[in-house]
């Protein structure tokens, strides 16, 4: 009999409903569910692929444990006593500290992903953490950080709202928008243009959304903090700063202004390879539309001046007045973040509060750059990574120079990875523990609502029961367990419970709180009887900015009343959230923190000394995720693939035809050419999660079609200094015909 089940798509930042039709237990389509409150109907090529990838016969239904050396089928029972004795040892033996662990991405878009590695990393007491941040946001976090006091006081751009969009280093027709929650996208650029809004893009290739654009200005790669300085230049000379309502709530606007003076366009023009005339336009047209916002992404991240150009993203915003008003840049508020409690200056926000201890980089948001992960696993001494715990990651391919960190990770004592496939990095695990597929996995975006420029709520419980195996919650819930001498066979809700005994206790305690002096027994009694995420879930949206504060607002959000709404709880359009939630010492907005104003010194004398050859940067595919997608046969072939664009003109010069040799830093790679004009010259593009040619993964189609590995070309020494970040985008690379030498 079909039956049809709601679900949250996991499988990128828009998170889109989907109606998925089951067939005999197990999804055989999906569609977009027209009734969804935020995407309405909208599905892409990936989310349409749900029941492919639900359904992949390479997914690992069962764990591995290494005998032998080789791994191989395991019972549940046999993996979690492996997992118990191999980390156990490691933590008896070098302590909890000699563990490391790495985040990947889906961890952003499970509810397990969300709720347990935090766990882990307390039970360890380890500072050997590392994450896809490091690859990607971390530089807007340090920037909000230091300018509003959180790191996760993520401003978007009010897409349904706004007159003028500038998107800098993002390509969300491609991606469905990343730190912009935004079901549709494209759909909501073409709508803003219908309402007489203007569209420009920043990017040195002519994307689909470039393609979009009213105008589209293509500097060189790694250029793009000067431009945005050009443009507060600009905004300081023509006297078009007006900070409106956030007048009495900035710091720092005069040491904005002084160091601006040595930003002219026509000085930072040359530098970006673009015209001085085309930065003032834009500056004047941004502080004369009635609202606009810049919104920058990868490009603008993964860096040299990763930060420095994700503050000065934000310092525009403030300096038009556009922060934090309707059609500007504006705060999302999540159901699950507490509930306002009013302005209150607070602690600021630190990195570097530990070193890593081979190269002494900084810590950032208690991570270590994962760009250092391999050397710190190579190094002996004191400290020195002994175990590896992977959930939700594949940085053999993600992070640069995958070949060094395949090695390191081959010499690690023990290594377990939950993860759903074997592939280029968990096929260095000792224990593989596989979740269930998404049909059996609960959803809530615990992340991606903090990001949304629709305020809403929505929930998907599993579509298809368990069958006898662990969901992810459990399998991450018996890693704690371990950690906490509990043992592995212990009672999973434990560690949930924990949770909510410690949180109600300090919410009780705190006189700003919805529930201050409330008993926690009484609170805790009226909470979800369902599994300990449930309870998590159902306790933080009643604490939460809409919750019934366990009663005590009748009409408020719990989980029943979420469940009760299948396609989902609109909480309408963003509000206005200044001076609220402001968290720096001086309870304002700091437009010029110290560390950005001397990193800032360190770009402006970097004008003009740029090296003059070709540099590399990325490129998604609408049908690709990472490294992960690369398996299924709806997404596979076409035009997702792994291919070197390059300019004609450039092909010319180089001689260069149908293949060439890539060489960086890092290494060098034998790649097909594919010409286009849509990219600036002296410009090349590798899309990245591509190399699936490592013997011993599972990837049955990956393999036939491995692509090569563009982060192999780069050695991972470059970082953006402030966050950590491995500069991604504008590596040196020269190029030559196949078959001549180097
Ligand atoms: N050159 C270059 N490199 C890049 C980038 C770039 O633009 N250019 N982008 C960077 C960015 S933005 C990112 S986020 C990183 C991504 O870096 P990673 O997160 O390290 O890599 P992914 O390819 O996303 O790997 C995801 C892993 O999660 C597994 N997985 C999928 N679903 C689940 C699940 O439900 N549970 C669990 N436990 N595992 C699951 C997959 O099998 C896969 O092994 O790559 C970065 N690398
Ligand atoms: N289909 C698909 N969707 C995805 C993913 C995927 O792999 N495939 N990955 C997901 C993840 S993990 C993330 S983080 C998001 C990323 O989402 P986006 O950031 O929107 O995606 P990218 O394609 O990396 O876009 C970066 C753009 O920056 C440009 N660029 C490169 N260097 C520079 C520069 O120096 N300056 C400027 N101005 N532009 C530059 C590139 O040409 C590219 O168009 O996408 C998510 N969505
Ligand atoms: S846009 Fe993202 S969330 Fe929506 S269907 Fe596609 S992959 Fe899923
Ligand atoms: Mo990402």
């Amino acid at each position: 009999m079909t039956d049809t089940a709601l679900r949250i798509c996991p499988f990128c930042e828009a998170t889109c409903g989907l109606t998925l039709t089951i067939d005999a237990g197990r999804v055989v389509g999906a569609r977009g569910d027209h009734d969804d409150v935020f995407s309405a109907g909208y599905i892409c090529p990936k989310g349409a692929s749900f029941a492919e990838l639900d359904n992949d016969p390479d997914r690992l239904r069962a764990p591995l444990v290494r005998r032998d050396g080789a791994l191989t089928e395991a019972t549940w029972d046999e993996a979690f006593a492996a997992v118990a004795a191999g980390l156990g040892g490691v933590v008896r033996d070098h302590g909890g500290g000699s563990v490391g662990v790495y985040l990947g991405n889906p961890n952003a878009h499970t509810v397990a992903g969300a709720l347990y590695p935090p766990l882990i990393i307390r039970g360890l007491g380890t500072h050997q953490v590392y994450s896809a941040s490091t690859l990607d946001q971390m530089p807007k976090h340090v920037a909000l950080g230091l300018m509003f006091g959180s790191p996760v006081a993520f401003t978007v751009p009010d897409l349904d709202r706004t007159d003028y969009l500038v998107i800098i280093g993002a390509n969300p027709l491609v991606s469905n928008g990343s730190l912009a929650t935004a079901a549709d996208f494209g759909g909501k650029l073409r709508r803003m243009r219908k309402r007489g809004g203007r569209l420009v893009v920043i990017d040195p290739a002519r994307t689909r959304t470039a393609e979009l654009a009213d105008r589209h200005l293509a500097p060189r790669p790694g250029t793009d903090a000067a431009l945005l300085f050009a443009i507060v230049h600009v905004l300081f000379d023509e006297d078009l700063v007006s900070l409106g309502a956030l007048a009495d709530h900035v710091a720092g606007v005069d040491e904005v202004r002084e160091l601006a003076r040595d930003f002219p366009p026509e000085t930072v023009a040359a530098h970006c390879g673009l015209v001085a005339d085309e930065i003032r336009t834009l500056a004047r047209e941004i502080a004369a539309a009635p609202a606009a916002a810049v919104y920058g992404r990868m490009g603008t991240s993964t860096v040299e001046f990763g930060t420095v150009g994700s503050w000065l993203v934000d310092v525009v915003n403030v300096l038009t007045g556009n922060l934090d008003r309707p059609g500007g840049a504006m705060f999302p508020l999540s159901p699950v973040a507490p509930a306002p409690r009013g302005p209150r200056p607070g602690r600021g926000f630190r990195t570097g509060r530990w070193h890593s201890r081979v190269s002494g980089r900084p810590e950032v948001l208690s991570e270590l750059p994962v760009a250092v992960l391999a050397e710190e696993i190579e190094t002996a001494g004191e400290g020195q990574i002994k175990a590896m715990i992977t959930v939700a990651g594949n940085p053999v391919l993600s992070a640069p120079d995958g070949d060094r960190l395949d090695r390191a990770l081959a010499g690690v004592g023990f290594m377990v990875s939950v993860d759903p496939y074997l592939n280029e990095t968990t096929r260095h695990a000792d224990v593989i523990l596989p979740p269930p597929p998404p049909s059996h996995s609960p959803h809530f975006d615990f992340a991606l609502n903090n990001l949304a420029v629709r305020n809403n709520a929505r929930y998907s419980p599993p579509a298809l029961p368990l069958l006898g195996r662990p969901d992810e919650a459990e399998i991450l819930a018996r890693i704690a367990l371990v950690l906490y001498g509990i043992g592995v066979d212990g009672d999973p809700r434990i560690v949930d419970e924990q949770v909510i005994a410690a949180t109600l206790a300090k919410e009780t305690a705190d006189v700003g709180s919805p529930v201050a002096g409330r008993a926690v027994d009484e609170l805790t009694a009226m909470l979800d009887d369902g599994p300990g995420y449930e309870r998590r879930l159902d306790m933080m949206l009643r604490l939460g900015a809409y919750g019934d504060a366990f009663g005590a607002r009748p009409d408020g959000l719990t989980l029943t009343r979420l469940r009760s709404a299948p396609h989902g709880i609109d909480l309408g359009p963003l509000q206005p959230r200044l001076p609220d939630l402001l968290r720096t010492p001086s309870g304002l907005i700091e437009l010029a923190p110290p560390q950005l104003i001397a990193d800032a010194a360190r770009l402006r004398d970097s004008l003009g000394h740029r090296g003059g050859g070709y540099v590399l940067i990325g490129r998604r595919h609408l049908r690709s995720n990472n490294s992960w997608m690369h398996n299924l046969p709806a997404l596979a072939g076409g035009t997702n693939t792994c291919t070197l664009r390059m300019h004609p003109d450039d092909a010319a010069d180089l001689g260069v035809s149908d293949t060439a040799v890539v060489k960086g830093p890092g290494g060098e790679l034998v790649v097909p050419v594919e010409l286009t004009e849509d990219i600036r010259r002296g410009v090349l593009s590798l899309p990245h999660g591509w190399g699936h040619d490592r013997i011993g993964t599972g990837q049955t189609l990956a393999a036939r079609h491995p692509g090569v590995n563009a982060n192999q070309l780069n050695d991972g020494s470059v970082l953006d200094p402030l966050s950590g970040t491995a500069v991604l985008n504008g590596i040196p690379v020269v190029v030559t015909v196949a078959g001549t030498p180097a």
